[in-house]
């Protein structure tokens, strides 16, 4: 299997270099918007962009994708909601199980059915366990997986599934808050789920601030993941970039 740009999230979580992903929900961009992302994207040099939501009702991904392929170099992973939200045209799929929640469809059933087509797709599969935190009111994620979010000052038990997704074997662990979490990840429960596994750690939902990102960075996240506060306003994405990137490598 493929795991080139699976091996780059290795290689910076050893080097101890953060990274900064923008997230693009196909169904809030105009092809307007992402000649605008792209061109802040390269300008800023974030690391990747993540592709996908819970709910996509559009059927513009591919063409999404394409564009962004066709403009610049950054890498697209997609974040999918669904087994219906696959592009060949993607770099690499984060392939998600809820093993925060108890709902089997999207801990193995879901995989199960889209198993050949994912397969056939080419793409470059990274196993990630997906932990939704509690973020303050419902969220999309939330509602939709029909699971229970681990509630936010439960550390302890954020660290045993993430432990446990790890030796299950998944390569990544995403703790997400949700998109448009009123509260984002606390550094407390990052920092207790960062220091007992050695997987690259993604933290995104609700971070509006560069210093949220940079707060969680330090706290031990590897990927910060950002999508609604950059809807809201683009210039976040450099000053999020800087203030990752500020911190010095190897810190
Ligand atoms: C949601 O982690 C992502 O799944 C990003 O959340 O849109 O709140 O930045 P936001």
């Amino acid at each position: 299997m493929k795991q080139a740009l699976y091996n780059t999230f290795v290689d910076n979580k050893k080097l101890g270099k953060k990274s900064f992903s923008v997230l693009i929900d196909p169904d809030k961009v105009t092809p307007q918007t992402i000649d605008q992302l792209i061109s802040l994207g390269i300008e800023a040099s974030i690391d990747y962009f993540f592709v996908g939501g819970s709910l996509v009702i559009s059927n513009h991904l591919d063409e999404c994708i394409q564009q962004i392929k066709a403009n610049c170099d950054i890498p697209v992973v997609l974040f999918p909601g669904s087994p219906s939200q696959v592009s060949r045209y993607a770099d690499a799929l984060l392939y998600l199980s809820l093993i925060s929640g108890r709902n089997p469809e999207l801990l193995i059933g879901q995989h199960v059915i889209s198993a050949p087509y994912v397969k056939k797709s080419g793409l470059e599969i990274m196993p990630t366990g997906y932990m939704v935190i509690d973020g303050g009111a419902p969220t999309t994620v939330s509602y939709i997986s029909n699971a229970s979010p681990i509630p936010a000052d439960k550390n302890e038990i954020a660290m045993c599934t993430a432990m446990a997704g790890e030796m299950l074997g998944m390569k990544l662990i995403y703790m997400d808050a949700g998109s448009g979490a009123k509260k984002p990840i606390t550094e407390a429960m990052i920092q207790t789920v960062a220091s007992h596994i050695e997987s690259p750690l993604i933290v995104g939902g609700g971070i509006t601030t560069p210093e949220k990102a940079y707060l969680n960075c330090k706290a031990g996240a590897d990927v910060i993941v950002v999508g609604n506060a950059i809807e809201k306003d683009l210039s976040l994405i450099k000053e999020m970039t800087d203030a990752i990137r500020s911190i010095p490598i190897g810190a």
